[in-house]
């Protein structure tokens, strides 16, 4: 109720009362009815303020005078016998018509608490907040899910936990000498080019091993590692890493490694391969074999490919009748690469306690990513980046 003096005019000459009905037949009193409803929705427009609708809410609810009562006196009293009980009706219905009016009228028209957010912000929010209506339905906040790839990364993580490794992580943006040269690709060998990124511009004036790019691979928190931990290690490295490939089924420029690195006097071949048929077993079941090819990666001498028994269709390369497309019908499926620690890259590290002659070490890597797609059967790696809940909440 606008207290300014034109409010005042523009209310007191329209201002509705109860008249006395002399004609109670069902027309007239749809006619009273509608004039009186006319009158409260107006009067219920006015309302903007607190004591506008204290005043508002008195004026027809009020026991002494109020509209209501004066409807019961004037017209539900006044009513002859044979119409009481249709006057009631109407009654009642107007009754609890301005009862819910007045009682919405008191949500909009309450005046905003003062809140200060914890920044000391004011927070402008309205007293119906304060009288929370809990039969009102919360807004469900929809409980996420681990994401399928991160479900995977966690499970092989469990299965080295297990093993005494511990976790290390490190930065997506590392430096040339981390992701490149300190294991051993040396400036402006051809390998780099395997492992083409995204760099990060203006860094021309730096000296190369300074300059930032996206790392390749997690194999730089290893070399970090070591730096910081002298032998005996046995970590593992989860972590996003960047390659300059375009968006496909099978390839993304961004994507998912886990890498483990183990390093202590006597370190041997045969130590990588126990560790690795154990943790493969641990992942995708006790039947499951492991193959060890040769294979080349410039941080690790000798070097090997592994690959695991088909989960999926028992190693046979058929499910059923049909061919087994995971494992492409050869009952075995590449799972990650390995390999003793080539000595170049402990010279990196020498500093440390990492000297290739007293100690010697094991490390592979490995594409959660692909393992996921292997283990839910999804042929497609982008469903995995696109955020699509439909696709993910499958998952949960
Ligand atoms: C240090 C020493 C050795 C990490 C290794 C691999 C083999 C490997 C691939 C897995 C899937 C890359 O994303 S992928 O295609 N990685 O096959 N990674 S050995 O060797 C290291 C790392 C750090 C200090």
């Amino acid at each position: 109720m606008k207290s300014s003096p034109e409010g005042a005019k523009e209310r007191r000459h329209v201002a509705y009362t109860v008249p006395k009905l002399k004609d109670f037949s069902p027309a007239a009193l749809d006619k009273a009815a509608e004039r009186l409803l006319a009158a409260l929705e107006k009067e219920n427009a006015e309302v903007k303020t607190e004591s506008d609708w204290k005043a508002f809410r008195d004026r027809w609810l009020a026991r002494k005078n109020g509209i209501l009562t004066q409807v019961n006196d004037l017209w539900l009293k006044a009513a002859p016998k044979d119409a009481k009980r249709e006057v009631g009706q109407q009654v009642n219905r107007l009754k609890k018509t301005v009862e819910d009016t007045v009682a919405s009228a008191e949500k909009q028209s309450a005046a905003p608490v003062e809140r200060k957010t914890r920044k000391g912000q004011p927070v402008v929010s309205s007293p119906a907040a304060s009288v929370l209506d809990i039969t009102l339905p919360g807004t469900r906040r929809p409980l996420g899910a681990e994401h399928p790839v991160i479900k995977t990364v966690n499970e092989i993580l469990a299965v080295f936990r297990n093993l005494g490794y511990s976790v290390q992580e490190g930065p997506e943006i590392e430096t040339d000498y981390y992701n490149f040269e300190s294991l051993n690709f040396p400036p402006n060998h051809p390998a780099r080019d395997m492992q083409d990124t995204f760099f990060i511009a203006n860094q021309e004036s730096k000296p190369l091993r300074e300059r930032l790019l996206l790392r390749t691979h997690t194999s730089p928190v290893q070399i970090r590692t070591m730096e910081k931990m002298k032998p005996p290690i046995r970590i593992v490295i989860p972590g996003k890493v960047h390659r300059n490939d375009p968006p496909d089924a099978s390839h993304s420029p961004m994507f998912h490694q886990i890498e483990g690195l183990a390093v202590d006097t006597n370190i041997t071949f045969g130590d990588l391969k126990g560790t690795l048929d154990h943790a493969m077993k641990a992942l995708f079941g006790s039947s499951v074999k492991t193959s060890f090819r040769p294979s080349f990666f410039p941080f690790t001498e000798p070097s090997a490919e592994m690959m695991v028994s088909c989960f999926i269709c028992g190693g046979s390369g058929r499910r059923g009748s049909d061919p087994c497309r995971p494992c492409k019908q050869t009952g075995w499926i590449e799972i990650l690469g390995c390999g003793m620690v080539d000595p170049n890259v402990f010279e990196f590290v020498k500093d440390n306690g990492y000297d290739s002659r007293k100690v010697s070490g094991f490390a592979f890597g490995m594409g959660p990513d692909r393992i996921a797609l292997l283990k839910y059967g999804v042929d497609d790696l982008q469903l995995f980046f696109q955020n699509d809940i439909r696709f993910l909440r499958q998952f949960a």
